[in-house]
C-alpha cells in the first residue's frame, strides 16, 4: 500500500515564492490522488503491491498491459512528487557546494549558465511535465519529461527536478511559468541535491 509522505515543513514554509494554498492543494489533493490511483491500479496484483514505486517504474515493460500506462502516470506522479517535496526548503544557501558545484561548472561552464539551461528546458516543456538535472556519462545533463514520466523509467538518476504542471504555480503565477521558475531558485534545498549526488 503506497502512502502520501508527510512534508518536513509547513505548507506556508516556502512563502512568498511558493504560496501555502498551492502547496496544500498540490500535496493533499494532487499527490494524494496519484497515491490513491496507484493503489487502485495495483489492487488484485499482490506481486506488484510488494514492490516499491521505484521498482515498478524501473521495469514498466513487464507490467500488465491494462495497468501499464496508469502505473506510469500515477506511480510516476507519486515518485516525482515525493522527491520534489524533499528538494524544497527556504533555509540555507542558495547555491550548491563542493563536488556538485564543481561538476555543474564542468558540465555547464558556470552555475549561471546551468540555471539558464535548466530554466529553458522547464520553460519549453510543452503542456505538463518536469525538467530535471540528471547524472550522465560521468557528468551532468538537463532533460525534461512529459506528463508524469519519471527519469527512473529510462534508468536515469535525477538530482534535481521542477514540476511545471500548471497546478504547481497557477494560483500564484497564473500563466507566467517563467516567473514561477525564477522564484524556484529561492526554495531549492541544495543539501538534499548534494546528498542525491553522493549516492
Ligand atoms: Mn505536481
Amino acid at each position: 500500500m503506497h502512502t502520501l509522505p508527510q512534508l518536513k515543513y509547513a505548507y506556508d514554509a516556502l512563502e512568498p515564492f511558493i504560496d501555502a494554498k498551492t502547496m496544500e492543494i498540490h500535496h493533499s489533493k494532487h499527490h494524494q490522488a496519484y497515491v490513491d490511483n496507484l493503489n487502485k491500479l495495483l489492487d488484485g496484483h499482490p506481486d506488484l503491491q510488494e514492490m516499491t514505486v521505484e521498482e515498478l517504474l524501473m521495469d514498466v515493460d513487464t507490467l500488465p498491459e491494462d495497468i501499464k500506462q496508469g502505473v506510469i502516470n500515477n506511480g510516476g506522479g507519486h515518485a516525482n512528487h515525493t522527491f520534489f517535496w524533499e528538494l524544497l526548503s527556504k533555509e540555507g544557501d542558495r547555491e550548491p557546494e563542493g563536488e556538485l558545484m564543481e561538476m555543474i561548472v564542468s558540465s555547464f561552464d558556470s552555475f549561471e549558465n546551468f540555471k539558464k539551461v535548466f530554466t529553458e528546458a522547464a520553460t519549453k516543456r510543452f503542456g505538463s511535465g518536469w525538467a530535471w538535472l540528471i547524472r550522465e556519462n560521468g557528468g551532468l545533463k538537463v532533460i525534461s519529461t512529459a506528463n508524469q514520466d519519471s527519469p527512473i523509467m529510462n534508468g536515469q538518476h535525477a538530482l534535481l527536478g521542477v514540476d511545471v504542471w500548471e497546478h504547481a504555480y497557477y494560483l500564484k503565477y497564473q500563466n507566467k511559468r517563467a516567473e514561477y521558475l525564477e522564484n524556484f531558485w529561492n526554495v531549492i534545498n541544495w543539501r538534499r541535491v548534494e546528498e542525491e549526488f553522493r549516492k
